[in-house]
């Protein structure tokens, strides 16, 4: 029997409002959350492998000292678009792509609550990416000024700046509808009973970050607004000559990024609870201190901001203030690792690539955490301060963390997605190919930066070559990886074998219950223009 819900008995695929749209136009009018979930993930990888490019570009350029191949403007000009696409256009949009399928059906709600402004958060992203792109092909080029955009440089270069602005721009509209989206998702429309600490943890991780892009965003938006009016409306927020102070941009700017840190992966969390509990057979470990560490960690990412920053003469004072708020951001983290591992302990573990990648995120992002502890020391950090061991550590925190957990969720959920199971032996050689790579390309690093080697510099002095060089195999061994991960996906799309409703035979959560219908077009279930 069909369920109809009241005042929209007419809502069937062949209603009184004609055909819905088919081919390209229903890509582009779809209010369905299954269609954008799809949409966004693709997206997502389609720039996951230009910003791949981009890093292959800058690692080709350092396997040996000297300049061959990129002039040093447009060697900057690929650290600075390779972080705002991995970042905005990569890792933001896989987890908005996670939580339009998967929210939804966590907590048993039909769709998103604003369905057509859910098409409009990720039809604003291909233009938005297409200015960062192209930006590379204006005269002077792209923005060279690094993915932090720190003024005065972002003030003084050419029209790629701008290009780069309008793009933070855009990318922050779409995802604060998306936040809006999301929030106004799983306050409304659970489903009778489930209250918010019966949420699986996916949900739960998802409505803080929601939060923190909603609080943050604008302040991004702000920053880049007053470059913006520095460049050409005669204000001097940043200009010294003009009675600005260049260190205002690092705080604003700061502001927004450490929480922008934690946007980027506390959604991750909540995929590896959820798959570490289903792989374990068991509930997760310390439900509720999962959801208190969470929102911890959030809202003390608003306040350890200027560990960025200690080189730029604050006093001493404010140096422990933010050395010793940074610290203690470990305590809860070290909850969640507590709690994961209890998961696991005396469970009926099995290793699937699911469980591989959450494990993998486990102990990299534990690593990235404790390089993260050696940085926030502030007389440490004076020595570090913009070389490889911060590009180090964020890419354990960023790649083993973000990126892991998004292949975690991935292939937990593809099954449920396409209803076909993906070639279990190819996923799993996908992730020791990326675990070993990874590591190959960014744990060197670390030595590279302790023997003092500066990041953004495309040319360095001789002793560095061998690890440089290291280091540009493996990040060649991890792109080529990738693409068993895009042959997997597509031969399971195209028809691998047929998936079981609850494929992990464990502790699924409750989306695995949820019929999950090949995604329909909702567009007639929107009011339409008479
Ligand atoms: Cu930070």
């Amino acid at each position: 029997m069909e369920a109809t819900v009241p005042g929209h008995a007419d809502t069937h695929a062949h209603g009184h409002h004609g055909h819905p749209p088919s081919g390209l136009m229903r890509w582009v009018t779809t209010t369905n959350h299954k269609d954008i979930g799809t949409m966004y993930l693709w997206f997502s990888f389609a720039m996951f492998l230009v910003g791949g490019m981009m890093a292959l570009t800058i690692r080709s350029e350092l396997f040996q000292p000297g300049l061959q191949i990129l002039e040093p403007e447009r060697f900057n000009q690929m650290t600075t678009l390779h972080g705002l696409i991995m970042v905005f256009g990569a890792i933001m949009p896989a987890f908005v792509g996670f939580a339009n399928w998967m929210i939804p059906m966590q907590i048993g709600a039909a769709d998103m609550a604003f369905g057509r402004m859910n098409n409009w958060s990720f039809w604003l992203l291909p233009p938005a990416a297409t200015l960062l792109v192209t930006s590379l092909f204006v005269p002077g080029g792209a923005a060279a000024a690094g993915w932090t955009l720190y003024a005065p440089l972002s003030v003084q270069q050419g029209m790629g700046m701008d290009m780069t602005i309008f793009a933070v721009h855009i990318l922050g509209m779409s995802s604060i509808m998306g936040s809006i989206n999301i929030i106004t998702t799983i306050l409304n429309l659970r489903a009778p009973g489930m209250n918010l600490m019966k949420m699986p943890l996916f949900v739960w991780t998802w409505l803080i970050t929601a939060f923190l892009i909603i609080a943050v965003m604008p302040v991004l938006a702000g920053a880049v607004t007053m470059i913006l009016t520095d460049r050409h409306f005669g204000t001097s927020f940043f200009n010294a000559a003009g009675g600005g102070d260049p260190v205002l941009f690092q705080h604003v700017f700061w502001f927004f990024g450490h929480p922008e840190v934690y946007i980027v992966v506390i959604p991750g969390f909540g995929v590896v609870s959820q798959v570490v509990s289903a792989f374990s057979r068991k509930p997760l470990f310390g439900y509720a201190s999962m959801v208190y560490a969470t929102a911890s960690i959030a809202v003390l990412s608003f306040f350890v901001w200027a560990h960025h920053m200690y080189t730029v003469g604050m006093p001493v004072g404010g140096q422990l203030y933010f050395m010793y708020a940074t610290m203690l951001i470990a305590i809860p983290t070290g909850v969640k690792v507590f709690n994961w591992i209890a998961t696991m302990w005396r469970g009926s573990l099995s290793f699937e690539t699911p469980m591989l990648f959450s494990l993998g995120f486990i102990f990299l992002f534990t690593m990235g955490g404790f390089s993260g502890l050696v940085l926030a020391m502030a007389p440490v950090d004076v020595q570090m301060q913009d070389t490889y061991y911060v590009v180090a550590h964020f890419h354990y925190t960023m790649v083993a963390g973000a990126l892991f957990s998004a292949f975690s969720a991935t292939y937990y959920w593809l099954p449920k997605w396409t209803g076909h199971m993906y070639n279990e032996k190819l996923g799993k050689v996908h992730f020791w190919l990326s675990l070993i790579f990874f590591n190959m390309t960014f744990f060197v690093q670390h030595f590279l930066g302790l023997a003092g080697m500066p990041r953004r510099i495309p040319d360095y002095a001789l002793q560095f070559t061998e690890f440089n060089q290291i280091s540009t195999i493996g990040a060649f061994g991890f792109g080529l990886s990738q693409l068993l991960f895009l042959y997997n996906i597509i031969t399971c799309i195209k028809g691998g074998p047929k998936a079981p409703a609850k494929p992990w035979d464990g502790a699924e959560g409750l989306e695995w219950d949820l019929p999950s219908p090949a995604p329909y077009h909702s567009w007639e279930t929107q009011p339409t223009v008479k």
